[in-house]
C-alpha cells in the first residue's frame, strides 16, 4: 500500500524553485504537471518568459486536477439516495422510490479485475481514513485459482450507508448461463453471500460443497437488494489479445453478454418485452499498467464499436495508486451513480396523481369545449326567436 495521495491529507510541499520564483504549492503527485524550465544561464530572454508562461499554466492545470479530485471525492462521501435526481417531468426527488442504499454490481469476465477494482475503489478513500487499512476483496491469484466464490457487498466508503458495491463470481463462457444468472440478479435482486450454481462445468465441481455464507449461520439474513446500476469489467489485456489474435469468440461473449437486456436498467416492463432499456452498464477497462496509451485507446475504441456505447462511457482505469486512477475511478463512480438514478422507479400514487390530474384537465377542456357549443346554441336560438318575433310583428302589421 502506497502512502496518502486523498485530498485530506494532502499537505503541500513547496515544488522546485524556478527562475520565475513561483510561491505556488501542489501535491507531489501533481507535480509532474508542472513543467520546470531548464536551468538558464542567466540571459533574460523571450524563451525565459514563455517557460515562465508554461509553468503557470502548468500549475494552474495541476491546480485544476487537485480541485477536480477534491470535489469529486466530496461528491461520494456527501452522496445520499435521490440526491441526482433531476425531476424530470415536473417529478421531485419525494416522488420516486428511493434505494436504501444505492446497489452497483460488478459483472465481468474471469479475472477481468472486480475484486480488484473493489480494492481500488476503497483505496481512495482510504487514503484519507485509514491509510494503513488491508485491502477488503480477495483477488485471484493465478490462472488455478477460482477466484471469488460468493456474492459479497462492499459499502463504499467503508462503513458508507448511502453506495455499496457487490463483488461477483466470474461469468461463464457459456452465455445461456450468464442469462441466467444475470436475469435473477437483476430481476430478483443481490443478496450477500449467495453461491451462484450453474456455472461452467469445471468451476461447478469446484465451488460444489461451498455453502452460502447466509446458510452458515442460520440467523444471519443478509438482505435482497434491487441493483440499481451494473459495473461491467473487462481485462484490456485480454480484449487487445484477443483482436491481435483475431479471437472473435471471446469478443462475442462479452457482447453477448453486454447486450443482454437484462444488464441494461431501465422500466422493467420495457426490458420485459425484450427492446433493450436506456441504460446500458457503464464499462471499467482494467489493465494493470500493462497496456500502453496508444492501446489502451486502441481497446476503447474497439470496444466502443463492438458494444455499440459512446467512448464516455467506457472508464479506462489505470493500475498506479496514482491521482490519475483515483479520478478515473471517482468519475466511473459519479457516472453509475446519476444513471442509477435517474431510472429510479416512480411512486404509484404519485403516477395516479398525475394520471387523475391528467384526467380532470382533459375532462375541463372538453367541458369547456361543449360549454362554448352551448354558447354558441343558445345565441343562435335567441337570434332565431327575434328573428321570429319580428317576422311576427312585420306579418301583423
Ligand atoms: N484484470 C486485471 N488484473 C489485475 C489488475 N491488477 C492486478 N491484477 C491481477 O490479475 C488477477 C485477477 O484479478 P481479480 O481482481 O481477482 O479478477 P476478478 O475479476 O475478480 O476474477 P474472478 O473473481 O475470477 O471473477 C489478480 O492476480 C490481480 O492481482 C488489473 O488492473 N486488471
Ligand atoms: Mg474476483
Amino acid at each position: 500500500m502506497g502512502g496518502g495521495g486523498g485530498d485530506g491529507d494532502l499537505t503541500p510541499i513547496s515544488i522546485p524553485s524556478s527562475p520565475s520564483c513561483s510561491s505556488e504549492v501542489l501535491p507531489p503527485e501533481f507535480a509532474e504537471y508542472v513543467a520546470v524550465p531548464p536551468a538558464s544561464d542567466g540571459e533574460e530572454s523571450d524563451e525565459c518568459c514563455a517557460y515562465d508562461h508554461a509553468e503557470e499554466d502548468a500549475l494552474h492545470f495541476g491546480r485544476q486536477l487537485q480541485d477536480h479530485l477534491r470535489q469529486a471525492k466530496e461528491f461520494i462521501r456527501r452522496y445520499k439516495p435521490g440526491d441526482c435526481i433531476e425531476g424530470a417531468g415536473g417529478a421531485k426527488a419525494g416522488d420516486y422510490i428511493l434505494p436504501e442504499i444505492t446497489t452497483l454490481l460488478l459483472v465481468g469476465p474471469r479475472g477481468a479485475g472486480k475484486s480488484t477494482l473493489v480494492n481500488r475503489i476503497t483505496r481512495v478513500f482510504d487514503k484519507d481514513d485509514d491509510p494503513f487499512a488491508p485491502d477488503r476483496a480477495q483477488v485471484s491469484g493465478n490462472s488455478k485459482s477460482n477466484g471469488t466464490a460468493f456474492v459479497r457487498e462492499y459499502p463504499v466508503p467503508r462503513h458508507s450507508t448511502a453506495i455499496c458495491i457487490y463483488d461477483t463470481q466470474s461469468l461463464s463462457n457459456n452465455p445461456q448461463r450468464n442469462f441466467k444468472t444475470l436475469q435473477k440478479w437483476m430481476a430478483k435482486g443481490i443478496c450477500h453471500g449467495e453461491i451462484v450454481t450453474g456455472r461452467d462445468t469445471e468451476e461447478g465441481n469446484k465451488t460444489k460443497g461451498i455453502k452460502p455464507l447466509g446458510n452458515q449461520f442460520s440467523l444471519l439474513h443478509c438482505k435482497t437488494r434491487k441493483v440499481n446500476f451494473v459495473i461491467f469489467v473487462v481485462d484490456g489485456v485480454s480484449i487487445l489479445e484477443a483482436i491481435e489474435s483475431n479471437r472473435r469468440d471471446y469478443i462475442e461473449v462479452l457482447h453477448e453478454t453486454f447486450k443482454h437486456p437484462f444488464l441494461s436498467i431501465g422500466d422493467m416492463n420495457v426490458i420485459m418485452t425484450n427492446i433493450t432499456a436506456d441504460d446500458k452498464p457503464v464499462v471499467v477497462v482494467t489493465h494493470g499498467d500493462r497496456l500502453s496509451i496508444l492501446q489502451r485507446a486502441h481497446v476503447q475504441n474497439e470496444l466502443a464499436d463492438v458494444l455499440g456505447i459512446p467512448v464516455q462511457q467506457i472508464f479506462d482505469i489505470p493500475g498506479a495508486d496514482d491521482y490519475q486512477t483515483d479520478l478515473a475511478i471517482l468519475d466511473m463512480l459519479r457516472y453509475s451513480i446519476q444513471h442509477a438514478e435517474q431510472n429510479l422507479p416512480i411512486k404509484l400514487n404519485y403516477l395516479l396523481e398525475v394520471h387523475w390530474r391528467e384526467t380532470f384537465k382533459n375532462a375541463a377542456e372538453r367541458l369547456m369545449a361543449l360549454d362554448a357549443i352551448i354558447e354558441a346554441t343558445i345565441i343562435f336560438l335567441c337570434i332565431v326567436i327575434l328573428l321570429l318575433r319580428f317576422s311576427d310583428k312585420l306579418l301583423q302589421s
